[in-house]
């Protein structure tokens, strides 16, 4: 998992692994999860292989790629086109399962719904179909939505939630993660991380901050205002929404803010940061050492039978990002290297 070797060897088979990544999105995008998930492992395969990938024999030979798919990268490899991708890019359907898809709020079965009952445009579904808060807020935005936000915006917009959040408890702990945090350029959101150190002072703060944003019109619209975390505590809460800048010429961005307790802080920042695939590869990594990870902590000794926990195990003790990677027997690696 060097980082060093994981960017030189994307290089080296890249071709083969952008068209696999296409597919990839696209079977995620019609919810085909098991073919999205063999392409996916397939990918990670291939990004470790230390040279370039040419003939059929060593394809078949790498862990975990059955003959199907198989035959798939040779196909790439030996005549630089893979239909199946092609043909399906090309498609009515799928065409119109990215457009819907791209709604925020609309995933991949509502968008297979849509289509099922015939709708092929945005238009057909303003005016057709039954949409939900969220849907309809995603659709009043589709094309701002769409855009990146520079990471100066996305500076500008942590200082705005900053400024508010401060004035009502100061020294709040505010962190923005996801993409910006990774240092990417563009953003599709602003990912907004709050805790404090004394662990009292964050109970009770999301509705205030919300209500404070909201008050000056920077927050337009809401999507999601949850105070009870799906998972397995109460202890995270979160808002995702619509915000705007003050200015001319400002676009609506998607903004998340998440309130959290200072002890799940690490886990937290980590799970934010993302990427989502880099996650998922340190989930997996800590299922290997019998421990599990989630947003909010890292617990070791959990006994899992046929894929379910049946103990729990307990939480070890995770001050830091650092202390995460080092219980997980690996080499920390910043934030600007965690896209895999
Ligand atoms: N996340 C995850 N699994 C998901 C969704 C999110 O692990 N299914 C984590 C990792 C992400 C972080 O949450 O980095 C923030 O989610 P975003 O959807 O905002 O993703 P990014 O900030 O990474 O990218 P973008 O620039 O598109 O916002
Ligand atoms: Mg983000
Ligand atoms: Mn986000």
């Amino acid at each position: 998992m060097s980082s060093q070797t994981a960017k030189k060897n994307t290089e080296i088979n890249k071709d083969i692994i952008d068209k696999l990544q296409a597919m990839a999105d696209l079977y995620d995008k019609t919810n085909d999860k098991w073919r999205a998930y063999s392409y996916q492992k397939a990918i990670t395969t291939i990004r470790r292989c230390t040279k370039r990938i040419d003939s059929y024999e060593e394809i078949i030979k790498l862990p975990g790629i059955g003959e199907s798919l198989a035959k798939k990268i040779w196909e790439i490899i030996d005549t630089g086109s893979f239909e199946k991708l092609e043909d399906f890019q090309s498609s009515e359907y799928m065409t119109v399962i990215n457009l819907f898809g791209n709604i925020w709020g609309c995933g991949p079965n509502i968008a297979k719904h849509w289509y099922d009952q015939g709708f092929r445009t945005l238009d057909d579904v303003r005016t057709k179909a039954k949409l939900s808060q969220n849907q309809t807020v995603g659709l009043k935005y589709y094309d701002e939505f769409r855009e990146r936000i520079p990471r100066d915006e996305v500076a500008e917009i942590e200082t705005v939630v900053k400024e508010h959040a401060l004035a009502l408890v100061p020294g709040l702990t505010i962190q923005t993660c996801g993409s910006y945090r990774r240092g990417k350029a563009t953003c599709g959101d602003v990912d907004i991380l709050i805790t404090h150190t004394d662990g009292i002072s964050h109970q009770g703060l999301l509705i205030p901050i919300v209500d404070s944003l909201r008050k000056c019109g920077f927050l337009t619209d809401d999507l999601v205002l949850s105070d009870k975390y799906e998972e397995d505590s109460g202890s995270h809460v979160k808002y995702f929404g619509v915000c705007l800048l003050p200015g001319e010429n400002r676009k609506h961005r998607r903004l998340d803010i998440i309130v959290i307790p200072y002890d799940e802080y690490a886990c937290a920042l980590l799970y934010f940061t993302g990427s989502a695939l880099f996650n998922r590869s340190m989930r997996n990594l800590a299922h290997q050492y019998n421990m599990y990870l989630s947003q909010h902590r890292l617990n070791t000794g959990v006994i899992r039978r046929n894929n379910s926990k049946i103990n729990m195990g307990t939480p070890l003790y995770t001050p830091t990002e650092e202390s995460i990677f080092k219980y997980l027997n690996l080499p920390y690696r910043p934030p600007e290297e965690r896209d895999h």
